[in-house]
């Protein structure tokens, strides 16, 4: 079980998940990122990111980098046309700042039985995009939260937590020019007892290090991963911070 596995890893270190996205790439590439970031250290792969993937991409990415690992392949879906049924789990996740029904709950409804016939593990988030949310939160309809208003990030994430939420993942979009700011991360795990996802932003060991001592148990990097051309220096770098704590 993927949960099971993330909560033991969690006992020993905060992890690092490498986020792939098969509308950047081909398998082919792919599976070169996902051998390096495994080399470095990578805890798990993420596989999500555009927002108009189609379920052939999906499925040929996830064949793929299971075939060069046995870390788990975690969906990071948009919409519930590309759930592919060969992945290990699924974040299963609310946009809970969405102004938008279909991404509080229609895109959930559209894919639970398919979730479910498949038996890919759902892993339950609540997904908060804070500003400046880029692709994500345009997407997701999102009211990004304000960066200098801790307080109402953790009540949507307390809020996540009552509604039986075990993951609460902190976006600042993709690409974004900062991460989600330490007080905010810091503010959040003084409330919560879900396991904190930081993404967005992060492309530095500093970085990641800063959301750590902040409190977050697993930091995600994505655009790092696509772009270093010294990849598993830049990433052993960064994971060794992380799994030092
Ligand atoms: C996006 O948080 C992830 O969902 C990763 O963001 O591409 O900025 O690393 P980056």
């Amino acid at each position: 079980m993927v949960h099971n596995y993330i909560v033991k890893s969690r006992q020993q270190h905060p992890l690092h998940f490498t986020l792939l996205d098969p509308g950047k790439m081909g398998p082919d590439d792919l599976v070169e990122l996902a051998t390096q970031t495994a080399e470095a250290g990578t805890d798990g792969f993420m596989i999500g990111g555009s927002t108009d993937l189609s379920l052939e991409k999906v499925d040929a990415a996830v064949d793929a980098i299971k075939e060069i690992t046995h870390l788990p392949v975690i969906l990071f879906p948009t919409h519930a046309s590309s759930v592919s049924g060969r992945a290990d789990a699924i974040f299963f996740m609310s946009l809970l700042n969405s102004e938008s029904r279909q991404f509080l709950i229609g895109e959930q409804i559209a894919s639970a039985r398919w979730v479910k016939k498949t038996g890919l593990e759902p892993l339950s988030m609540a997904y908060l995009v804070v500003a400046p949310g880029m692709a994500a939160g345009k997407v997701g309809q999102a009211q990004p939260l304000p960066r200098d208003d801790p307080n109402l990030v953790v009540s949507h994430a307390l809020a996540g937590q009552y509604l039986g939420m075990n993951y609460i993942y902190l976006e600042a979009g993709s690409g974004a020019s900062a991460p989600v700011p330490a007080d905010i991360v810091k503010a959040v795990r003084e409330e919560i007892e879900a396991l904190l996802i930081v993404g967005g932003g992060i492309r530095s060991p500093e970085d990641a290090s800063v959301a750590v001592k902040a409190g977050a148990d697993i930091i995600v990097t994505g655009t790092l991963v696509e772009t270093s051309n010294k990849l598993k220096e830049e990433m052993s770098q960064l994971i060794e911070i992380i799994h030092s704590g």
